[in-house]
């Protein structure tokens, strides 16, 4: 098979192409990345020379790039990936959601449409649509989110996402196109850029500047294991029935203020602060999120039963292999932050413990 993968080089897609790579040589992957603030190619070092594999630097904006690659690289599946994904970005600049999530969907759509059902009349074909549980809105103290659940999305990054679900929706129920869509709760594990909960609070704590605890801290969100998605994403592409939704999740619910004391624990432990409480003194509570939904949990019994797949790492041994991973890469975590995101953070927020590049405030 020839792989496109769109938005490989950003967190869940550089885990899936350090994953799938290795595993499926007889199967070729073709990265497509924009490589924005997001995008990191030093993700992607263990694979970056093998046989199987091609980067392209390019939007999925670009229609003729899009069909180029079909073309030349006779694309027969795809995992679209690529998306704008931070919840609080899209509520200080909606449009490049809008634009990338929404519009660059369906230019994708339609280089696959062309391809696989008018130029080539393709039978074995799949566009795999990964998407989130954001769509579907807020749950009260009770009740999990399945594949019947009405759409109700909340934030401009989950109103964004829940267009594309529908384009690609539509394209199957129009056109024909084989597509399977995702819809995973939070994700966490290496390579997530550090504007998300866990390395946030993970990358703040080491550098002893503030844990930003947005509201009462008591939100809650259904935490999952990287690889577990990735293995899940495997399952869909290969044996998903086409034009279904598979909801994904880690059922592994979690109160935000939870998981910050856990790692507040655990830092302290690591770096032999232990007694002196250093870490759970940098918790701040700031003004909450605008709009922000209260709890999201899944119901992933519908891929269990038609595909086998269940989360294989549970959240004890899945953070402490996260909390290794950022501790041992804080030069990953201190390129970023010198960067667009470092700006855009203390703006957003006016935390004290500025940086100065390459150096750390303790
Ligand atoms: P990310 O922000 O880490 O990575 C996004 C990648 O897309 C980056 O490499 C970026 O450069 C690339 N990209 C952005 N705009 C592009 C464009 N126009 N053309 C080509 N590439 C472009 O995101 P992530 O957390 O890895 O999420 C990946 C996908 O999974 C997204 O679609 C997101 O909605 C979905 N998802 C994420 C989570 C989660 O917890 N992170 C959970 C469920 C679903
Ligand atoms: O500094 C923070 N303080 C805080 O309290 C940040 C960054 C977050 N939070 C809270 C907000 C949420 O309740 O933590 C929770 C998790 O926040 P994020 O990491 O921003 O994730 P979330 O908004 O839940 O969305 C994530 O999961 C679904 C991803 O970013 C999406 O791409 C994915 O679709």
């Amino acid at each position: 098979m020839k792989i496109l993968v769109t938005g490989g080089a950003g967190f869940i897609g550089s885990n899936f192409l350090n994953y799938m790579v290795p595993k499926y040589q007889q199967h070729l992957f073709v990265n497509l990345d924009a490589l924005t603030y997001a995008g990191n190619l030093e993700n992607l070092k263990s694979i970056e020379a093998a046989g199987n594999y091609v980067f392209v630097k390019g939007s999925i904006n670009d229609q003729p790039l899009m069909n180029k690659i079909f073309v030349d690289h006779q694309i027969d599946r795809v995992v679209h990936f690529a998306a704008e994904s931070h919840v609080d970005r899209s509520i200080t600049g909606p449009a490049v959601f809008v634009e990338t999530n929404v519009l660059g969907t369906q230019v994708l759509l339609d280089s696959a449409r062309q391809h696989w059902l008018e130029a080539k009349k393709l039978k074995n074909h799949r566009f795999l649509h990964v998407s989130t549980d954001e769509v579907f809105g807020s749950l009260g103290a009770t009740g999990y989110f399945s594949e019947t659940t009405p759409y109700a999305p909340n934030s401009p990054y989950s109103a964004s996402k829940a267009s594309s679900d529908m384009l690609v929706r539509a394209y199957h129920h129009t056109f024909g196109l084989d597509i399977c869509i995702t819809n995973c709760s939070n994700n966490y594990g290496p390579y997530q850029f550090p504007e998300k909960l866990i390395p946030l609070m993970i990358a703040n704590a080491i550098d002893r500047k503030d844990l930003p605890i947005y509201g009462d801290g008591k939100n809650v969100r259904d935490w999952l294991y990287v690889l577990d998605h990735c293995k899940a994403i495997e399952k869909v592409l290969f044996e998903g029935r086409s034009g279904e939704t598979y909801c994904i999740g880690g059922n592994n619910e979690q109160q935000n203020i939870q998981i910050i004391d856990l790692l507040c624990g655990m830092i302290d432990e690591k770096l032999g602060r232990s007694g002196e409480q250093v870490t759970e003194r940098l918790k701040k509570y700031v003004t909450d999120r605008k709009g922000h939904d209260k709890r999201y949990a899944i119901d992933a019994t519908k891929i269990k039963r038609e595909l086998g797949w269940e989360p294989e790492t549970n959240f004890a041994e899945g953070i402490r292999k996260t909390v290794d991973w950022y501790m041992g890469n804080q030069d990953w975590v201190n390129r970023l932050r010198d960067g667009v995101y470092q700006e855009y953070y203390e703006k957003q927020y006016g935390l004290v413990g500025k940086r100065v590049s390459g150096q750390t405030s303790e």
